[in-house]
């Protein structure tokens, strides 16, 4: 997707012209992917623009540095307010908010040692990230010959650039086999979630995700969308999906950030109930909770302007 640029990114504490926002080549994260990243959204609402979950997606984004042994050179509230900074300075309002800390320019080689850590914060407007017809028509999904990694192997859990190594091949081997979106197994074979989401598949009564240890991403619209299924009465249950589950399956959807909730139309070609019930539902909710409509979630709801 072709970026549009915004005013100025923020990069380790001050705001930075767009078109100045580069680093050298031989920034050691370019060379080994061991950065981490987050993929947040601000939503228009009735008192300016709010960023979904900010706090949360700041804490996993520590959480990530910490698995990866990278020392974070700013706290969590800290960014918090560099985000609502960037928001507000872009006068966007909506748009999507990309955190990333890297190893900078200075060291060269796997060992990370003597790295200096740097953070940038860019924002830009970003629409529909699986298409404008997610709940009408749905997502064509393929399962991926590409494995999600073991937790052994690069932590899937753990939102690390070179991660998306994987998920870049599995969503490139979807798209040109005429596909929308990938779904990645882990090493046992069971269903571990999409290249930049998480699945919900409807199982009879019950809807089922699969758990953090089959090498999902702990997707925070995963969980929002489990708080809201359960305050409107539908089971969900975090349980290991087979293959031929997700062919028996009755409705399916996605939930990511980017791809907010996503109905499936069919996966390896069998048709699904498209849009479910359920994923309508809870994509209509979902929709009202980000703009600050529904008290019930309004804490989820971080206005910039505060
Ligand atoms: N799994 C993966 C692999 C993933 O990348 C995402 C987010 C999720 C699950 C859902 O997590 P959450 O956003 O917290 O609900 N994918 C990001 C898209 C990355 C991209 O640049 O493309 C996103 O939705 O921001």
């Amino acid at each position: 997707m072709p970026i549009t640029p915004t005013e100025n990114i923020w990069m380790n504490g001050e705001l930075v012209a767009w078109e100045d926002a580069k680093i050298h080549v031989l920034t050691h994260t370019l060379h080994y992917g061991t950065g981490v990243f987050e993929g947040i959204r601000a939503y228009e609402t009735e008192s300016g623009p709010a960023v979904f979950r900010l706090t949360d997606h700041i804490e996993r984004f520590h959480r990530s540095a910490r698995v990866l042994g990278m020392a974070m050179p700013y706290s969590v509230a800290e960014l918090v307010e560099a985000c609502k900074l960037v928001v507000r300075d872009s006068g966007l309002p909506s748009c999507y908010v990309r955190p990333i800390a890297y190893y900078g320019y200075g060291e060269i080689g796997l060992a990370t040692t003597g790295c200096t850590t740097d953070v940038a914060i860019a924002v830009w407007p970003w629409g529909a990230y699986l298409g404008d017809d997610v709940l009408t028509k749905g997502v064509r999904l393929k399962i991926s010959s590409w494995v999600r990694p073991g937790h052994n192997t690069v932590p899937p859990a753990t939102k690390a650039t070179g991660t998306y190594v994987n998920s870049t091949l599995a969503k490139m081997e979807a798209l040109n086999a005429g596909y929308d979106e990938a779904i990645m197994l882990n090493g046992a074979g069971l269903v571990a979630e999409g290249s930049g989401e998480n699945i919900f598949a409807g199982l009879g009564d019950v809807m089922v995700t699969p758990p953090i240890s089959a090498g999902a991403l702990p997707g925070i619209t995963r969980d929002s969308v489990m708080d809201i299924a359960a305050d409107a009465g539908i089971e969900i249950q975090v349980a290991d999906l087979a293959r031929s589950d997700l062919y028996l399956a009755d409705e399916v959807f996605l939930t990511g950030t980017a791809a907010e909730v996503s109905a499936v139309n069919s996966i390896d070609d069998r048709p699904l109930d498209c849009p479910g019930p359920r994923t309508l539902a809870i994509a209509e909710v979902y929709a009202d909770a980000v703009r600050g409509r529904i008290d019930r979630y309004k804490t989820w709801v971080e206005h910039v302007d505060d």
